[in-house]
């Protein structure tokens, strides 16, 4: 906690808890017992997806390949890269399957998914797993769609926030919401930062008006991580 406060000190603009109480000390008690999360499971084809310990609500990470996705979710269960849960790693591509983890055991109350890149490297039948995915599973809660902060919203981005907002609307709220999440955001300090920041809200809100407001997270300097927790326990109703 020190270490994130410290951190946030010298961030240009407010990243730090927005003073949001709604299941602030759920989302702490849930993620705090380290030790007891786990992968539960991976699948690399669709037909694996229906065969899979149902029940507990899940939320996925998505976005492009080196984004930052498996370092996130490691952050969030309480994880180094030294005693990493979820592989991450410099070369882009390294998640070929759906990887499911449990938050807490026995009880399971939260399943965090990860998922293969898309974009450079993604092969098109990792994108059809993703897709068997969010059209299939009804645990599914809430789809982080991860941007790396420093590069803006790149056209695959786009086509992704454009996708989900429209099967989200599709499913006429009955199923998943949609979050961003701005990542690698140590990367972007520096001159016109709020600018570029505002212009990253403005680009993810055209195209996909439905999609929450972005969380600004590093894992290199632990920011965000918290409001990002409290976020998928929200979501799923903890
Ligand atoms: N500077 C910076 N690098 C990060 C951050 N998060 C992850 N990385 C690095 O980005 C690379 C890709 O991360 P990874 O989690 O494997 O991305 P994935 O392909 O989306 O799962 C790795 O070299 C990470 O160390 C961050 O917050 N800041
Ligand atoms: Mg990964």
């Amino acid at each position: 906690m020190r270490g994130y406060l410290s951190a946030s000190s010298s961030i240009p603009w407010n990243v730090q808890s927005r003073g949001l109480s709604i299941g602030a000390s759920s989302a702490h008690g849930l993620f705090s017992s380290t030790a007891r999360h786990g992968l539960l499971f991976s699948a690399r084809e669709p037909s694996q997806i229906e065969s899979i310990h149902r029940r507990p609500p899940e939320v996925i990470f998505s976005g492009r390949a080196n984004v930052g996705k498996s370092s996130l979710i490691n952050s969030c269960l309480g994880r180094s890269s030294k005693n990493s849960l979820v592989k991450s790693s410099k070369t882009p591509g390294k998640t070929r399957s759906l990887d499911f983890f449990h938050v807490g055991y026995e009880p399971v109350r939260l399943v965090l998914v990860d998922s293969p890149g898309f974009g450079f490297r993604g092969k098109e039948e990792w994108g059809q797993l993703f897709d068997a995915y969010i059209s299939t599973r009804q645990e599914l809660r809430r789809i982080y769609l991860l941007i790396n902060g420093s590069h803006g919203v790149k056209p695959t981005d786009r086509t992704m926030l454009e996708m989900l907002g429209q099967k989200q609307q599709a499913s006429a709220g009955s199923g998943f919401t949609i979050q961003a999440v701005i990542t690698k955001i140590d990367g972007m300090f520096g001159d016109k930062s709020s600018e570029r920041l505002q212009k990253l809200r403005q680009d993810i809100f055209e195209a996909a008006p439905t999609c929450l407001p972005p969380i600004l997270t590093s894992t290199k300097l632990k920011i965000g991580i918290d409001e990002l927790r409290r976020s998928m326990t929200e979501a799923a109703g903890i």
